[in-house]
């Protein structure tokens, strides 16, 4: 269990530590006292080691050296060397005061053919990650799947395929049957949208098919299939656990107040947000999006028990709204936005965070909510001083938190909030393009070296005073 020592330096800048305080002394009067502090990132996204200790090839090796599919021709394959740093990021966790990280388990580690033969290596890895995690006491938030799936399913039909499904269940009993007596908190997917529309409709994820419709609303019936039959593996496997799905989810403005733009939006959130929130929460597709409904697999209905079988929390990933207009024929088209923007072009709107987790609290019948992602990428650069001074950075989580804030005073029951992302990291179409560092530490493309940036320290000493 060698975990490194790491500084953080919040304490030489007074002026940012005593904005950190104050501020931790607002939120302890509108969130729960045991709200949960934390940060996130995934396996393909930091770990590198692609072809180590029996790891197979997952779909995003596959796209990453597809010409022109990735900025730049980068892929995950060094990425952050999480593999082999993992003790100085856990050292940095710890120095945050950070008590919570969420990660994600890499199915090509565990069953390299996707489904059969077991990998004990790659079981060993997230052994010794969890165990590492564990003695400094931080608790894992374990993701099982974030997009990398093991090639040889995508040979047999991916997503496309039923079998999928049934085989995301085994491997989800085969990790919490190794790491289920100590990883408490599980998620089955992260943002099955993407996993769906990116990679099946519109192609610019892998496996990179642009099968429209069609395509991503049968790989995403399979994705949330496959959801229920990992929470029936969880369950059995660890009845103590606390388990649920992430689903990446924008709140649909309309343009203007009319009949035409309000309906537009509300299919546009038919299918970004219902289309995946009806299902797992009422056990139903939303009956107004007929066109999608006619491209589901015949077996649908009878699948609807199992996507729809109890979760024990929602996992909420923001980062903008859209602001939808009606196109010609009511189509829902996106309109300009308004700004701020970030250096990656997305339009900063914390109070899209309150309005979607009131939208949730009263809509769904959802006991608890964690705010699984929440970030912005900016072209950080190490200063004379040698250190990264994102007041952007450390304003937008101000922001954010305060739209979590009022959330739970309107009553909605969120109990944790994860920063994206522990640190920079491998963007997926956008590769390392400068403008899409999204980590709380900085990393050097060249030498890997980690340094954190003034919005990790602040992060840190808001989640210590909170804590005091
Ligand atoms: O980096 C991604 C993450 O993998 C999924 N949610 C959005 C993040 C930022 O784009």
């Amino acid at each position: 269990m060698a975990v490194t020592s790491v500084d953080i330096h919040v304490t030489d800048e007074p002026a940012l530590a005593e904005h950190a305080r104050d501020f931790a002394a607002e939120l302890k009067e509108s969130l729960p006292k045991d709200f949960v502090f934390g940060t996130a990132t995934s396996a393909y996204q930091i770990e590198g080691a692609v072809r180590e200790d029996g790891r197979s090839e997952s779909i995003w090796d596959r796209f990453c050296a597809v010409p022109g599919a990735v900025f730049n021709g980068d892929s995950g394959e060094i990425a952050c060397d999480h593999y082999h740093r993992y003790p100085e990021d856990i050292a940095i966790i710890q120095a945050m005061g950070l008590r919570a990280y969420r990660f994600s388990i890499a199915w090509p580690r565990i069953i390299p053919n996707g489904d059969g033969v077991v990998n004990e290596r790659g079981l060993d890895f997230y052994d010794r990650l969890v165990d590492s995690l564990l003695h400094v006491g931080v608790q894992p938030y374990v993701t099982l799947f974030h997009w990398d799936l093991p090639q040889a399913l995508q040979d047999r039909g991916g997503w496309y395929s039923r079998d999928t499904a049934v085989v995301f269940g085994d491997y989800a009993r085969v990790v919490v049957d190794r790491l289920g007596d100590r990883v408490r908190h599980w998620i089955t997917h992260n943002e099955p949208w993407c996993s769906s529309w990116l990679g099946h409709g519109y192609g610019v994820h892998a496996p990179g098919l642009k099968d429209g419709d069609a395509g991503a609303v049968k790989a995403a019936h399979h994705i949330l299939l496959s959801h229920g039959y990992a929470m029936e593996a969880i369950r059995a496997a660890a009845p103590e656990a606390d388990a649920g799905i992430t689903i990446d989810l924008y709140p649909m403005f309309p343009l203007h107040d009319s009949e035409a733009d309000r309906g537009a939006a509300r299919r546009a959130d038919g299918q970004r947000n219902r289309w995946f929130l009806d299902p797992v929460l009422r056990g139903s597709y939303p009956e107004d999006m007929t066109a999608l409904l006619e491209l589901l697999p015949d077996s649908a209905q009878d699948d609807l028990p199992r996507i729809g079988a109890p979760i024990d929390f929602l996992g909420v990933n923001y980062y903008e709204r859209q602001v939808i207009r009606s196109g010609p024929h009511g189509e829902p088209l996106q309109a300009p936005k308004e700004g701020p923007w970030a250096d990656n072009g997305r339009e900063i709107f914390p109070d899209g965070l309150r309005v979607t987790v009131k939208r949730l609290h009263e809509d769904y019948p959802i006991k608890k909510l964690y705010v699984t992602e929440n970030g912005i990428g900016y072209h950080d650069v190490i200063g004379p001083d040698g250190r990264i001074h994102d007041s952007h950075r450390t304003q937008f989580l101000e922001q954010h938190l305060r739209a979590v804030a009022a959330a739970c005073r309107e009553d909605a029951p969120v109990s944790g909030y994860f920063a994206w992302s522990l640190m920079d990291n491998f963007e997926w179409s956008k590769g390392y393009d400068e403008r899409e560092r999204y980590g709380l530490v900085y990393v050097d493309r060249s030498s890997l070296e980690r340094i954190p940036k003034s919005s990790g320290e602040w992060y840190g000493e808001v989640v210590r005073s909170f804590r005091s």
